[in-house]
């Protein structure tokens, strides 16, 4: 296992030096921001990342995310030029020492939640969902909170538009499509590729989405069962479902789990849910038995704290501040720790 920490590159409020810090820190996970989705970041914007990672001390061994391009995931004759592209960025990676790679086949909007400040009685906040506010949106003009408004007006209804009708075995068979175009890049670099979960782990807007849980990963590794084609394991997105047994998910995949988010969430009625600080006790991801399913059936990936709360004052970048990762991440190196020892 390796600990790690997200770092939005050199417009992160928060310095390399802090991240060191933290004590059992190896290297932060972190991406090329600036270039369009679905072309090739130059390698010298690649190098000059890892430079300054390793400056303070800290690999840069996990690239989150490489976007993969709407046309991939639409299945249109241009995902033929995306897709090289994309093999060249995987090139690159492997050039400046990348192993992994965090990517995600949800159609047009990421990670989706309802409110970016959710107060805790403790006076902190974290991130949560309502899905009955989500509902209430009109997805041709979303001011999401959060979601990094990339497209216009325009821009979004047409991309909607285009995905109507789309099957989830459509959407399906055009991950599968991808993954045997990347594979033999990944076979040649080394390059581990992480599929991030669909969150919430259900369709939104209509869309369909295909990351959801158990059956889900079953077909995708029937379909392309190349080892480099694996998963990031997100409690956070995975948990938000009540079907999904994350102790049991962990334990049967854990050598396909390239990379691990590990956080917390707690219910709050039937889809709702709120984000919470690590700790096992602190909500219904039970996180010590996860790590325990992972180290006893023979993990070897990065893992990262993921979303905090805001806690002490800190007004950060939703789910992504310093001191309640920090906290989280010492809790995992905790729990890893005492595990292993057990185990040996
Ligand atoms: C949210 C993150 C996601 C994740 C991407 C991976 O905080 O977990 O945005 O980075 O879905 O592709």
């Amino acid at each position: 296992m390796k600990m790690t920490f997200r770092w939005y590159g050199e417009k992160d409020c928060i310095p390399l030096a802090y991240i060191k810090q933290i004590q059992g820190m190896s290297g932060v996970v972190t991406a090329v921001y600036d270039t369009p989705v679905g072309e090739v970041w130059e390698l010298s914007a690649l190098e000059r990342l890892k430079s300054l990672a390793n400056a303070a001390g800290l690999e840069m061994e996990v690239i989150e995310s490489v976007p993969v391009h709407e046309d991939i995931k639409l299945g249109k004759p241009s995902r033929v030029r995306y897709t090289e592209a994309y093999k060249q960025n995987i090139r690159n990676c492997a050039k400046v020492g990348v192993k992994c790679i965090c990517y995600n086949f949800m159609p047009v909007f990421d990670w989706l939640r309802t409110d970016l400040k959710f107060v805790h009685p403790d006076g902190s906040n974290s991130l949560a969902y309502d899905g009955a506010a989500l509902a209430a949106l009109d997805p041709d003009d979303l001011h999401l909170p959060g979601w990094d408004e990339s497209y216009s007006k325009d821009e979004l209804g047409a991309l909607l538009a285009e995905y109507k009708g789309m099957t989830h075995e459509q959407l399906f068979e055009n991950l599968v499509w991808f993954l045997r175009e990347i594979m033999p890049v990944c076979d040649e670099t080394g390059v581990n590729m992480a599929i991030h979960p669909d969150d919430p782990p259900w369709d939104v807007f209509g869309l369909p989405r295909i990351v959801c849980g158990e059956a889900d990963y079953e077909r995708l590794f029937a379909a392309v069962p190349d080892p480099h084609n694996g998963i990031t394991f997100c409690t956070g997105s995975l948990g938000a479902s009540r079907e999904n047994d994350l102790v049991a998910l962990a334990g049967k995949y854990a050598k396909r789990i390239h990379f691990a988010h590990l956080r917390q969430l707690k219910y709050d009625g039937d889809v709702n849910f709120y984000e919470n600080g690590h700790q096992t006790a602190a909500g219904d991801v039970d996180v010590f038995g996860i790590v325990r399913a992972l180290v006893r059936n023979g993990f070897e990936g990065y893992v990262r704290p993921d979303h905090g709360r805001n806690v002490w004052g800190e007004d950060a970048k939703p789910g992504y501040g310093l001191y309640d990762r920090a906290m989280g991440a010492c809790y995992l190196t905790g729990l890893f720790e005492a595990v292993e020892k057990e185990e040996k």
